[in-house]
C-alpha cells in the first residue's frame, strides 16, 4: 500500500505534483494531510513531517518500510514501480528533455515561486499585474517558461507537453494554478495549455478539494488578510 502525505491542497504546490500524477495515472494510494499550522520546530506539522523524513517537508510517499521524500524523487520512484503507466515519455530523447524541464522547475523559477505562491482559492489579478510591473525577475521567469513550453506545444502529438500526460505536466500543474490565480500574461498557446491542465480530471479533483478546505493560513498569505 502506498500512502502519500501532503499539505493543505490550497497551498501545497509540492504536494500537488505527485498527487496529481498518481490520480491521473490511476495509481491507488491513501492520502494523509498534515495540516499547515506553521513550519517552526514546535508546529504539529513539522513534528509529524519530521517523523516521516529527515527533511521535515511534504510530500512524502510511504511504501511499506520505505519513506521517499521530495516530489521529484517520489515521481521517479513511481515511474520505476509502475513502468506500464509510462509516467515519463516513451522516447529516450523526450524522457531526457522531460527530466530537464522537471529539474529546472524543481530548482529554478524562484521569482515565480516566491512572489506568486500557490493559492488556488484566491483571485489576485491586480496583485499579479503589480508584481509583473515591479519585478523583472518574474518577467524573466515567464519568458523562460515560454521558451520551455512553446517548442514542445508546437510539436506535441497530443494535448500535453509531450503529447500524452506525463510527470512533466504534473510538475507544471502548480505553475498553471499560479498563472491563473495571478492572471499573468501568457501567449495564446501557453494559455490554452494551462487550461487543458486545469481541465485534467485529477487537477479538477485537487482544485475542488482545495476550494472545499476553507482553511485560511495567514502565514501562507502575503497578499490577503481575510479569505
Ligand atoms: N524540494 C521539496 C520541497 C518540499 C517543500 O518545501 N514542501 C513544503 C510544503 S509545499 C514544506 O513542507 N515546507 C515546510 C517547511 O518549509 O518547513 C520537494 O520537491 O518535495
Amino acid at each position: 500500500m502506498l500512502t502519500l502525505y501532503i499539505g493543505n491542497k490550497n497551498y501545497s504546490s509540492w504536494s500537488m505534483r505527485p498527487w496529481v500524477l498518481m490520480r491521473q495515472a490511476g495509481i491507488t494510494f491513501e492520502e494523509v494531510m498534515l495540516r499547515f499550522d506553521g513550519f517552526d520546530a514546535q508546529s504539529a506539522f513539522k513534528q509529524r513531517a519530521l517523523a516521516l523524513s529527515p527533511a521535515g517537508n511534504v510530500p512524502v510517499l510511504v511504501s511499506g518500510e520505505l519513506s521517499v521524500w521530495d516530489s521529484l524523487a517520489i515521481c521517479e520512484y513511481l515511474a520505476e514501480l509502475f513502468p506500464e503507466k509510462h509516467l515519463w515519455p516513451a522516447k529516450a530523447a523526450s524522457r531526457a528533455r522531460a527530466r530537464s524541464l522537471c529539474s529546472q522547475m524543481h530548482s529554478g523559477f524562484s521569482a515565480l515561486r516566491s512572489l506568486c505562491p500557490m493559492n488556488i482559492e484566491a483571485q489576485l489579478p491586480e496583485v499579479g499585474a503589480r508584481l509583473w510591473n515591479e519585478h523583472a525577475a518574474l518577467r524573466e521567469n515567464l519568458s523562460q517558461l515560454s521558451q520551455l513550453w512553446q517548442p514542445l506545444l508546437a510539436q506535441a502529438e497530443g494535448p500535453m507537453l509531450f503529447g500524452q500526460f506525463s510527470i512533466a505536466d504534473a510538475f507544471f500543474a502548480p505553475v498553471c494554478m499560479r498563472l491563473l490565480t495571478y492572471g499573468l500574461p501568457l501567449t495564446a498557446d501557453m494559455d490554452a495549455y494551462v487550461r487543458r491542465v486545469r481541465a485534467l480530471p485529477a487537477v479538477q479533483e485537487w482544485v475542488q478539494a482545495a476550494l472545499a478546505e476553507k482553511d485560511f493560513r495567514a502565514f501562507e498569505e502575503p497578499y490577503r488578510t481575510t479569505p
